[in-house]
C-alpha cells in the first residue's frame, strides 16, 4: 500500500529515532542501510521494523517504488542513488529535521557554521534556561531534534544543524537562525564547495517576516547569504556588526551600544571564543533570554571538552587538547589564540589543502606531525619551522615536551579526522590528555 510505507535510509542514531517517530505517525517503516552489519539493528527489531542491509540497486529501486516517503539519515551523501531514484519515481524526500519541524509549533532556534556550532548551541540553551525558559539543545549536537520534539515539554528548541541535515529540508524555517562562519569542509560528502555553501544557506532560505537571520559580518560567504535573506537581519563580528567587540574599551557591545561584558570577565577571551560569545548572545536575546542572564553564562562558560581545553601545566608549559579541530580553519583559530605554540597536528586528512597552515609559522615554535597526514603537515612548515614526525601519541607528547620552552603552549590541534589512529576525536583527545599527565607530569 504505497503511501503508508516510509523508507528510512540509515540505521544510525537518526534512523532509529525517525523509525520510531514514523511508526507513531501510523507509517509502516522499512529501514535500509548500506552496511552489512548496521548499528541499531536490535532496537529496530524490538520495534518490529524490517531492516534491509546492503540492498543492491534493484532492491533499492523496489523499496523506493513502494514508499510514500524516503527519510535519509544525514550521513547519506547527496550522490547516493536513493536521491535520483526518489526523484525519478516521484517519492517525497525529507530528513529528520524537516520531519521534526513539521510536528511542532514550539519555536526553533537553529545554529550552523563550519566551526563553533556545538559550543554556541550549548551557550544559547544555557542562556535561555538561565532566563527561566525550558530550552532543549538538540540536533547535530547528539539528541535528534525529532526525539526532543516527541518528548514535548519545551518552550524553545535550540537546534545545531549541519549542512548534511539542512540539505534534507524543504520548508524548515527557524524563528531565529544563526550562521557562524564558513570555510572549506565536508568535500567527502558534498560534491563541491558551492554545494556545501548552498546547503548551509538553507538555514536562512525560507525565513521571512519577523524571523531573524543572524550572520557573521567578518565572513564574506555568510555576509553575502545574509544579504539575500528575506527576514530581519542582525550581524555580529570582531571588527564590525550589531553585536561586536569594541577593541578600544575591550568590551563586547550590543546593537544599542550597551555593554554585554568586559573581555576581562570572559573565562576564555580567545578571538574565536569572543565571536562565539557575541553570536550566542545575539541568538539567545532574540529567542527571549535576558541580557543579565546571558552575561552570567558568558562569565562562567569554560568551554567544552576537546575544544582548546586546558589539560594542565608543567614547568611553565601549558598543554591544550583541541582534538575537535578537524579542519584547517579551526587550527588557525586555536593557534591564533597563543603567542608561542608547539603544535601537534595531523591525522586522516578530510580532503583539505593543509599547506596554508604554514602561514601560522610566526606563532609556532615547532611542529610535531602525526598520523597519515604527517607528510602534508611537514611540507606545510618545511623551511619555516622545525618539524618532527611522531609514531604514536606518546611519542608526539615526548617530542613536544622536548621542544617546548617555558611560556609556550603545547597544542594538539590536528586539522584532520582521528580515524587513522582512533575511533573518534574524543578518544584521541583523551589519549593526548593521558600522555600529557604520564609523560609531562602535567597537572
Ligand atoms: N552510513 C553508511 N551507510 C548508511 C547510513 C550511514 O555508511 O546506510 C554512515 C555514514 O556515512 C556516516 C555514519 O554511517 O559515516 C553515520 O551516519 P548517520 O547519518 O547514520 O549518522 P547518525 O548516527 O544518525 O548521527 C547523525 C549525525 N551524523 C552525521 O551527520 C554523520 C550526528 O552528527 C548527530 O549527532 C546525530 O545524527 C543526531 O542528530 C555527528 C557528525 O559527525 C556528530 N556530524 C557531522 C559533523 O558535525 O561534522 C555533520
Ligand atoms: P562544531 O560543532 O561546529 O564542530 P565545536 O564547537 O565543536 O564546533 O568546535 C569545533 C572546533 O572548532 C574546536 O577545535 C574549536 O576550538 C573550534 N572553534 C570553535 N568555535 C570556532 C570559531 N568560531 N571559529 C573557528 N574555530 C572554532
Amino acid at each position: 500500500m504505497k503511501g503508508k510505507v516510509a523508507l528510512v535510509m540509515g540505521a544510525g542514531i537518526t534512523g532509529v529515532s525517525v523509525a520510531r517517530h514514523l511508526l507513531d505517525q501510523g507509517w509502516r517503516v522499512v529501514v535500509a542501510d548500506t552496511r552489512p552489519d548496521p548499528p541499531g539493528a536490535d532496537t529496530l527489531a524490538s520495534l518490529g521494523v524490517e531492516l534491509v542491509a546492503e540492498p543492491d540497486d534493484s532492491r533499492l529501486r523496489s523499496l523506493v517504488a513502494e514508499a510514500g516517503l524516503v527519510a535519509p539519515n544525514p550521513g547519506i551523501a547527496p550522490r547516493h542513488p536513493i536521491f535520483a531514484l526518489a526523484a525519478e519515481l516521484g517519492v517525497r524526500v525529507a530528513g529528520e529535521i524537516e520531519l521534526a519541524f513539521e510536528r511542532t509549533d514550539v519555536p526553533i532556534v537553529a545554529v550552523t557554521g563550519t566551526n563553533g556550532k556545538t559550543t554556541v548551541t550549548t551557550m544559547v540553551a544555557a542562556m535561555l534556561v538561565a532566563s527561566g525558559l525550558r530550552a532543549v539543545a538538540a540536533g547535530n549536537i547528539g539528541l535528534p531534534l525529532i526525539d526532543a520534539v516527541d518528548a514535548g515539554g519545551a518552550d524553545v528548541f535550540v537546534a545545531e544543524v549541519s549542512s548534511y541535515q539542512l540539505a534534507l529540508t524543504e520548508r524548515f524555517r527557524p524563528r531565529v537562525a544563526t550562521w557562524l562562519n564558513f570555510s572549506p569542509d565536508h568535500l567527502d560528502h558534498h560534491d563541491t564547495l558551492d554545494d556545501y555553501a548552498r546547503a548551509k544557506e538553507l538555514i536562512f532560505a525560507r525565513q521571512e517576516g519577523d524571523d531573524l537571520s543572524i550572520g557573521n559580518a567578518d565572513d564574506a560567504v555568510v555576509a553575502a547569504a545574509l544579504a539575500r535573506s528575506a527576514a530581519r537581519k542582525q550581524t555580529f563580528g570582531l571588527d564590525r556588526g550589531d553585536w561586536r567587540l569594541d577593541g578600544d574599551d575591550d568590551v563586547l557591545r550590543g546593537p544599542a551600544g550597551e555593554v554585554v561584558i568586559a573581555v576581562a570577565d570572559l573565562p576564555r577571551p580567545l578571538p574565536h571564543e569572543i565571536a562565539n560569545a557575541l553570536a550566542a548572545t545575539a541568538t539567545a536575546v532574540a529567542a527571549g533570554a535576558g541580557l543579565d542572564e546571558c552575561r552570567r553564562v558568558l562569565a562562567t562558560f569554560g568551554g567544552l571538552p576537546h575544544r582548546v581545553e586546558l589539560i594542565g601545566d608543567s614547568g611553565g608549559v601549558r598543554f591544550y587538547d583541541d582534538s575537535k579541530a578537524t579542519t584547517p580553519a579551526s587550527v588557525v583559530a586555536a593557534v591564533s589564540s597563543f603567542d608561542s605554540v608547539v603544535l601537534i597536528a595531523g591525522g586522516r586528512n578530510k580532503n583539505h589543502d593543509l599547506s596554508g597552515l604554514g602561514e601560522l609559522a610566526p606563532r609556532v615554535r615547532a611542529v610535531v606531525a602525526i598520523g597519515e597526514a604527517a607528510p602534508e603537515i611537514s611540507a606545510a612548515f618545511e623551511g619555516r619551522r622545525p618539524v618532527t614526525v611522531a609514531a604514536s601519541m606518546d611519542d608526539a607528547v615526548r617530542q613536544a615536551v622536548a621542544l617546548a620552552e617555558s611560556g609556550d603552549a603545547v597544542l594538539l590541534s590536528p586539522g584532520c579526522a582521528s580515524y587513522d589512529w582512533y575511533g573518534s576525536y574524543g578518544e584521541r583527545g583523551d589519549d593526548f590528555a593521558r600522555a600529557v599527565r604520564e609523560i609531562a607530569g602535567a597537572a
